[in-house]
């Protein structure tokens, strides 16, 4: 059976992982997490971009052996995906051998078939971007300067003319427009499709796709004097990560951030339909993160470390946060602000002090255990909630994280707003029957709660599943579940501490 395949770019080595990578991460992990939570086996890959000018002079300003240099700084990036409950099935480094074989290949058939032919390359390279800027791109601006044409960016471009192998991307025009118009999905979100339909219609240009005076990278097979372009080599990771399998190919979402949309709603479908491989089903970009209004850069000194974070709030309300703040797709703004707001306000009061509630309710009144069969209506509680799984999949399975996780709080808040409504605490004087009721499907629609904020927080859900008298197993439990009164591992609902204690 083919696995659902999400993948996250594979990220530079030059320097440390910072929140941006992390919510790329973050979310192609929530997404895997969720195809599991409904039974469909998930395969997640990331990993690291090693090649490149960019990289050897990172290696060298301080002083290490370039692949020391790349083995340090991957290793950082793969423990940050361990500190942060990334459940990654795969961890890709282009330096691999089982990549650079499928790099070569992949060239020389290309170099067979005519798609990939030698000339002559004039023109400017950004290091930073590790891009090709054409001369009008590249124009100098009114100090004479010529600086990168990515506003976010603006650093000085190299001039560069050398032998060079390039691709026919210019041939794949009409092909990946008709790809586009065919497949609507394949492009995502809508507005980024049309940047990227309006780039296509333009014209396309053939690419360069080696380089002669970078040493550091994959050499062309037949002309070592050459060496792949490193974002040619780069985008073939989601391919050469599925050698030997078949049940991988082709990924169901490659998951990227806007700056680097156009190479692979562009560049890699094109190479793709060159080398007659199927193409990915979906190209989803997401925004950027400023920091406190700033956009992160090395001269601002803003790069927010993730640990830091975590270490103040867990890393579970990090998760959590970088999900529900921005939706999927737009930009926002991460601040340390916003971050304690919603951490109080939604998970320390909505949810952690609801939990708290009906667990201790649940301990005081019924010593901690619950009538052994629920016999549900219509009309209960937990029976209505349950009928939310259906809106939550779907948000979910369109990558819409924050509106999944609007759901699941309107939900929260409707269940706080019965708790006040019913008071247990009163039915436990006057009429204990209802007062079982009320809090067996309190505990039910928690149960639930817990299953869908998993992908999101695995361990709150895991303790918080513990907390309500059931464990997280592999096989969680689905709204049917619910609705049956299946009970797994029932155990006994003790008052426990508070899930996310507040913040003052
Ligand atoms: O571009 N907000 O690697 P990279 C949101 N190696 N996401 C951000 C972000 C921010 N401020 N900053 C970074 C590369 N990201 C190439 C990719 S793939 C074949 C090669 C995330 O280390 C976002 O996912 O510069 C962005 O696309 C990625 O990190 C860039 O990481």
């Amino acid at each position: 059976m083919k696995k659902y395949y999400v993948t996250t770019p594979i990220y530079y080595v030059n320097a440390a992982p910072h929140v941006g990578h992390a919510y790329t991460t973050i979310a192609a992990d929530v997404l895997a997490r969720h195809k599991r939570a409904r039974a469909v086996p998930a395969h997640l890959l990331t990993g690291t971009d090693e090649h490149g000018l960019k990289i050897e002079e990172a290696a060298k300003a301080v002083g290490r052996h370039t692949i020391d240099f790349c083995d340090l700084t991957s290793a950082k990036f793969r423990d940050l995906w361990k500190h942060l409950d990334i459940r990654f099935d795969d961890y890709i480094r282009t330096t691999e051998k089982r990549h650079e074989d499928k790099v070569q290949e992949l060239f020389a058939l290309l170099i067979k078939s005519g798609d990939v032919y030698k000339g002559r390359y004039r023109g400017w390279y950004c290091v930073s971007d590790e891009t090709f800027f054409t001369e009008t791109e590249a124009a100098p601006d009114d100090k004479g300067r010529r600086l990168c044409p990515n506003a976010e960016c603006r650093k000085p471009l190299q001039q560069v003319e050398e032998e060079s192998w390039f691709f026919k991307l210019s041939k794949y025009q009409g092909p990946l427009l008709d790809h586009y118009a065919a497949n609507p999905g394949f492009l995502a979100p809508a507005h980024r499709a049309s940047e990227i339909l309006r780039f296509v219609e333009g014209g396309l240009q053939d690419l360069s796709v080696s380089r002669q005076k970078v040493k550091w990278g994959i050499p062309v097979p037949g002309d070592e004097s050459h060496t792949i372009y490193v974002w040619f080599d780069a985008l073939i990771n989601y391919w050469s990560a599925t050698a030997g399998t078949s049940d991988l190919w082709p990924a169901d979402v490659h998951i990227v951030g806007k700056e680097i949309y156009r190479f692979h709603a562009v560049i890699w479908p094109a190479m793709l339909m060159a080398a007659g491989l199927p193409l990915p089903k979906k190209i989803f970009a997401h925004g950027w993160w400023t920091v406190e209004g700033k956009k992160m850069s090395k001269s601002a000194g803003n790069f927010l470390d993730p640990y830091e974070i975590t270490r103040e709030y867990g890393v579970d309300a990090f998760r959590y946060f970088l999900m529900r703040e921005m939706p999927f797709g737009n930009d926002g703004d991460f601040s340390k602000a916003a971050l304690k707001k919603r951490y109080n306000a939604e998970l320390a009061n909505d949810l952690g002090n609801l939990v708290k509630r009906v667990v201790d309710m649940t301990d005081n009144f019924l010593g901690g255990r619950l009538p052994s069969k629920p016999e549900f209506k219509d009309d209960d509680h937990a029976a209505s909630v349950a009928k939310r799984a259906g809106e939550i999949d779907a948000k979910m399975d369109a990558l819409d994280f924050s509106g999944a996780l609007d759901v699941i709080w309107e939900v929260v808040r409707g269940l706080n707003g019965r708790v006040n409504e019913k008071a247990p605490w009163k039915l436990a004087k006057t009429d204990m029957t209802e007062c079982e009721k009320v809090l067996f499907d309190l505990i039910w629609s928690l149960r639930l709660v817990a299953r869908w904020i998993e992908p999101f927080m695995p361990c709150k859900a895991a303790e918080m599943q513990t907390q309500l008298g059931v464990r997280l197993v592999l096989d969680p439990l689905t709204a049917e579940d619910v609705l049956n009164g299946v009970q797994q591992h029932p155990g006994e609902i003790r008052k426990s501490p508070p899930l996310f204690p507040r913040k003052e």
